[in-house]
């Protein structure tokens, strides 16, 4: 595939003996090759970890042969191609991903098993690759599968941090945060392109030159770093088309400091040299807060210049006018934090290719489509004027000038309505000056987009209300989705199988829409016995787990009752700490005859708290007092546990939601912009108790109220709630609870007084009192229907059933015909 038939590729073709093969007896061949060869050990003896080191060279092999014949044939067929800009990916491992998308799992186990080894274990040995927060970088990663396995033909782009999100460590029941240097262990996945690099200017001046007769701006820096690229090939499934995820890394450049050398101080000017590297060195660890960094800012400019660079790079090899860039590019802003690519790409067409400004801002204002994440004003990205006047001077003044004629442009519209212009405007007035990174946005990509349904209403009606108003047409939304082939097919393979069966085809895998062939089947006999087998075994795989971890041993009998995800105050672990708190405080009131009638439970809460978080490490540490307690009342027994799964990340959850029960997502209404984890509980059979905010009230829809758990108040009802709270009083057995926690009956009374605070006397923000008595009866209907083994597992079944809207090929599909306007490409086998 893609070879010229002319001779010479023809005897290279031959001289390597063709493809590489993938029957089980050439696995072990290029396994043990790989062995002796890469990872250096002697193929009569390697351990585990050097298994999988050679295991993964060769996958990689096969990676690189595909992602060739993809580049190779996107080249000659020269497509409108999308480019997929964020700073944040979450990949969690890849081996086994991989050798599920390019087909050759079975053949991988029995060569490894023919070579003494077990795929299981050997897979195992892979760390995460944690370059991101949370659900914003996971879905990034979801994204790139099926924009692979839909062969568009996309690029990702990202930062290659040194360190990824921090591991969490818990002492005492306090969260530590311990360095990810996760290059330690070697990463066979990448490919390094020392030849791929582009230098990154900061600071220094603008200068004016005169050339044909015309002013032009000329930048001239202060300071110089290399970009590198690492690329990672993406497999997709069921196709041959593998994309390119390009990380950047940052490298002391050639060009800077030739000065501090010529100066004869050797030494401190290659210590000097080194701190270039710093700048791809961390990703920051808070998912939402902002501040203005100058480390964050260079690392987000950094970035967007090396993409930029080669992005144009990439169009100016096959096409020699700008006349058609907007035909063969589209760049998708993952949340504002790539948003400086827009003056950069200004100032590339302007200063350096010497294009009118006129001309640079029609193609400008086409390319560009933003993703919005958030409905949090406080979350949106400000840089201070000044910050950015000595980082980036000639991004500063064209921003001014977008600016500039933005505001003449709304003032023929909107009159002198100064208040809304003051509001709209790119530049935020004050004692200190900032640039609103959202609100440039806006005005400069084609369409906006939220999340979900109810968050884009949120982005029309509050965040982004005037500009709404304005441009009606540029607000759209595409609801999230995940990756089946991951949150499924790999980290639950005998549901996985079991699907398949009952569809009597596997092609769901790639047409997720399938999956609601299963409605059909939700009341046979014979598929609730093996759907229920398949959980429980799920289910014992996780019990050991918690038991490895936490020390705690819980029965697979109980119901486990999960939520894993970043510790916020609006999604609320409070809430559930304090129901628990609650049923603990029943079951220990309650005569022996009526503890028969319990039913068994095992609470299980996991996440990381951003380190700077105070309220959110307050939440980790009350979750262990409170199990604490529980967990060693011999009263309690099985009937109700409390753990905590430590350093909860992207593999951690390919154990634990396959072996959850009920999940449980209850932000306050109008807080959770989207929400993904649902989706991946959903595609697993889990039951969701929930508040009707973000994706689940289109899963609702999808699959109706009555196979979930939904309480709470509605997203409309929160803002009047709110004022009303002075005259409300919680329910009583709400304030019981909190004073439990207050008075010390946990201990730590001190250190938990401001989480009590901000319920009893700071106005009970999250709305914690009004949602706790139907957060109680839906817990309640959730127990009532645990006992009903017929009714809960046709409610697993009919949750996986409705669970195909909310795959990631259906999100990626929309993007690309109503955002991007790119179409497949597929590489032929
Ligand atoms: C993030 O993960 C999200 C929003 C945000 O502003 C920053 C980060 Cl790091 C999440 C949303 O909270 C979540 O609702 C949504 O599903 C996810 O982004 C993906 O869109």
């Amino acid at each position: 595939a893609g070879l010229a038939p002319d001779s010479k590729a023809e005897r290279m073709f031959g001289l390597m003996d063709g493809f590489l093969r993938n029957d089980p007896l050439s696995l072990q061949k290029d396994i043990l090759y790989h062995v002796e060869y890469t990872v250096a050990r002697s193929r009569f003896s390697f351990d585990d970890f050097e298994a999988y080191q050679a295991l993964a060279h060769s996958v990689r092999d096969r990676l690189i042969e595909r992602w060739h014949d993809t580049q190779q044939y996107f080249k000659r067929k020269d497509p409108k191609r999308l480019y997929f800009l964020s700073l944040e990916f979450l990949m969690g491992r890849t081996l086994s991903n991989s050798i599920t998308n390019l087909g050759i799992r079975n053949q991988y186990a029995e060569a490894l098993n023919q070579l003494g080894f077990e795929l299981e274990v050997v897979a195992e040995q892979e760390g995460d690759a944690a370059l991101g927060n949370g659900g914003l970088a996971r879905l990034s990663a979801c994204q790139m599968d099926s924009l692979a396995t839909l062969d568009f033909p996309a690029w990702g782009y990202g930062l290659r941090y040194q360190y990824g999100l921090f591991r969490q460590v818990i002492l005492d029941g306090f969260q530590h945060e311990h360095p990810d240097y996760w290059l330690n262990f070697g990463n066979p996945w990448e490919i390094e392109r020392i030849h791929v690099s582009y230098s990154v200017k900061f600071y220094g001046t603008v200068e004016e030159e005169v050339l044909n007769g015309e002013k032009n701006k000329i930048w001239v820096p202060g300071e110089m770093v290399e970009a590198v690229a690492y690329d990672n090939p993406i497999p997709g499934y069921g196709t041959r088309n593998t994309i390119n995820l390009r990380l950047w890394a940052a490298k002391p450049s050639d060009q800077d400091d030739v000065e501090s050398f010529n100066t004869g101080d050797y030494i401190n000017s290659v210590i000097n040299r080194q701190r270039a590297e710093t700048i791809s060195n961390v990703l920051y660890p808070d998912d939402r807060s902002y501040q203005g960094k100058e480390l964050r800012l260079k690392q987000q400019y950094f970035f967007v210049s090396a993409c930029i660079q080669d992005i144009i790079r990439r169009f100016k090899d096959t096409n020699n006018s700008f006349d058609v860039f907007t035909d063969k590019v589209a760049l998708q802003l993952n949340d504002t934090h790539p948003a400086l690519a827009i003056p950069e790409v200004m100032r590339v067409l302007v200063d350096e290719e010497h294009l009118g400004w006129n001309q640079a801002w029609g193609i400008v204002s086409k390319i560009f489509f933003l993703t919005s994440h958030t409905v949090q004003p406080e979350g949106s990205e400000k840089i201070p004027v000044d910050l950015m006047e000595s980082l980036l001077p000639r991004h500063l003044e064209i921003i001014y000038d977008i600016n500039f004629n933005f505001m003449e442009e709304l003032k023929k519209h909107i009159g002198s309505d100064y208040d809304r212009l003051s509001r709209m405007s790119i530049v935020e007035e004050g004692p200190v000056k900032n640039i609103r990174v959202a609100n440039l946005s806006v005005v400069c990509c084609y369409s906006v987009n939220g999340v979900s349904r109810i968050h884009l209403e949120l982005l029309k009606t509050r965040v982004f209300k005037d500009f709404f108003e304005y441009w009606p047409e540029k607000f759209q939304f595409k609801t999230n989705g995940v990756t089946q082939r991951r949150w499924i097919v790999v980290s639950n393979p005998s549901l996985c199988a079991l699907i398949s069966k009952w569809l009597g085809t596997d092609a769901w895998i790639r047409d997720v829409d399938l999956l609601m062939g299963l409605r059909e089947h939700a009341g046979n006999a014979d598929l609730h016995q093996e759907w229920q087998m398949v959980r429980r075994v799920n289910k014992i795989r996780l019990a050991e787990y918690i038991e490895a971890m936490s020390g705690v041993k819980v029965s697979p009998d109980a119901m486990f009752d999960v939520q894993v995800k970043r510790i916020h105050e609006y999604k609320r672990q409070l809430l559930n700490l304090l129901g628990i708190i609650h049923r603990y405080d029943c079951i220990k009131n309650m005569k022996e005859s009526d503890r028969r009638k319990v039913v068994p439970r095992v609470c299980i809460i996991g996440g990381k708290a951003a380190p700077g978080y105070e309220a959110a490490k307050k939440i980790i540490k009350l979750c262990h007092a409170v199990g604490e307690k529980i967990n060693n009342d011999p009263d309690i027994g099985d009937l109700l546990k409390l753990v905590f799964i430590p350093d909860y990340n992207v593999s951690v959850a390919e154990l634990v939601i396959p072996g959850s029960d009920l999940s449980q997502h209850i932000s306050t209404a109008g807080h959770e912009a989207s929400g993904t984890s649902n989706m991946k509980f959903l595609m697993n059979g889990c039951v969701l108790l929930a508040t009707s905010d973000g994706s689940t009230i289109e899963i609702i829809e999808e699959i109706g109220e009555e196979n979930m758990f939904i309480f709470g108040a509605k997203v409309h009802e929160v803002p009047a709630l709110r004022k009303k709270h002075a005259e409300m009083k919680a329910p009583l057995q709400f304030a019981r609870v909190v004073r439990m926690v207050r008075d010390g009956y946990f201990g730590f009374e001190d250190y938990f007084k401001p989480l009590c605070d901000a319920i009893d006397k700071q106005g009970d923000f999250y709305l914690l009192g009004h949602d706790f008595a139907s957060y109680l009866e839906a817990q309640a209907a959730a127990d009532k229907a645990y006992v009903d083994q017929e009714k809960w597992t046709r409610m697993s079944i009919l949750s996986t059933a409705g669970s195909g809207r909310f795959s990631s090929d259906r999100t990626m599909a929309d993007y690309a015909e109503k955002a991007w306007g790119i179409k497949p490409c597929k590489c032929p086998l």
